[in-house]
């Protein structure tokens, strides 16, 4: 039997280049997102290059119930994950805290916090019963740093990274390992949906430099889990090269 991936958020960006990178070490995967015709495509793509089986399951991170239903509608056999990829999140809104909007804060502690949270504990208690797996939590550099605008944001990577600590330490004993990756700039759609649709603006994130790619990001994850099972990279900080930190950026 094949071993079994779950990959939050694989409908665009980060989560769907991982998502190939996994189907080619020939994991079945299990992909999540809301946009079901773009895990329907992805599935269809992946089935096609490799000998593999995927199940798509379209539901809202945010919402624990849906959460809880797709996944007990899994098939008992695909229960047992053995690799997670936390990876769907996303910032929406760009203020300064006295102006920012209690929509957009809802919408990014409801899913870089709270949405890794309820996925967490379905996948950890199976991988605590089978004492094996391995977790990988997309953070950011925004979970050590914090930047002017982004306080929020900053502040559910910032909970990311502490998550990331303690649930090494939980899992510890059952032989799970966890893994962080903080990205600096990756071109997704990451910056259209920060603000809110605006594609010029988003561009403009990435004038004049050479922004990391979702392959970038998924090549360091092929890495990380074809390491030998006795090590484990606890974290890992990954920037474009025009890229110091959250504050400094080289723009030529
Ligand atoms: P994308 O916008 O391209 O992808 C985000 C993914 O998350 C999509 O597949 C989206 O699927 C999913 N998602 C978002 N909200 C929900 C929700 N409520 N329920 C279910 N799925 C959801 O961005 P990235 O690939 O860049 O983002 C992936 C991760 O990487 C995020 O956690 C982000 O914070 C992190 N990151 C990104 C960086 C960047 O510069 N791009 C840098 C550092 C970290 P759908 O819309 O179909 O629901
Ligand atoms: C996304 C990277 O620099 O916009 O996590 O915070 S940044």
């Amino acid at each position: 039997m094949n071993k079994i991936a779950l990959i939050t958020g694989a409908s665009s960006g980060i989560g769907k280049a991982t998502a190939k990178v996994v189907a080619s070490l020939g994991y079945n995967i299990i992909i999540t997102g809301r946009r079901n015709n773009l895990l329907d495509s992805l599935s269809d793509e992946l089935k096609q290059q490799y000998s593999i089986e995927i199940k798509t399951l379209c539901f809202d991170i945010t919402d624990r119930k849906a959460t809880f239903e797709s996944f007990e509608s899994l098939p008992e056999n695909w229960k047992n994950v053995d690799l997670l990829v936390n990876n769907a999140g996303l910032a929406s809104g760009l203020e300064h805290i006295q102006d920012g909007s209690f929509e957009d804060w809802d919408r990014m502690i409801d899913t870089n916090i709270k949405g890794v949270l309820n996925i967490s504990k379905i996948v950890t208690k199976i991988m605590e019963k089978n004492k094996t797996g391995h977790i990988i939590n997309i953070g950011s550099i925004a979970g050590i740093q914090v930047y002017e605008n982004g306080g929020v944001y900053c502040a559910s990577k910032h909970a990311m990274h502490a998550l990331s600590q303690s649930m090494r330490i939980d899992l510890l004993k059952f032989g799970i390992k966890v893994s962080e990756i903080r990205p600096g700039m990756v071109n997704t759609e990451f910056s259209e949906v920060r603000f809110h649709g605006d594609k010029t603006r988003a561009e403009g994130v990435y004038d004049n430099i050479t922004p990391l790619s979702s392959e970038d990001i998924a090549e360091v994850i092929r890495w990380i889990i074809t390491l030998p099972p006795h090590v484990n990279i606890n974290d890992i900080e990954v920037m474009p090269q025009v890229q110091a930190n959250a504050f400094y950026t080289f723009r030529g």
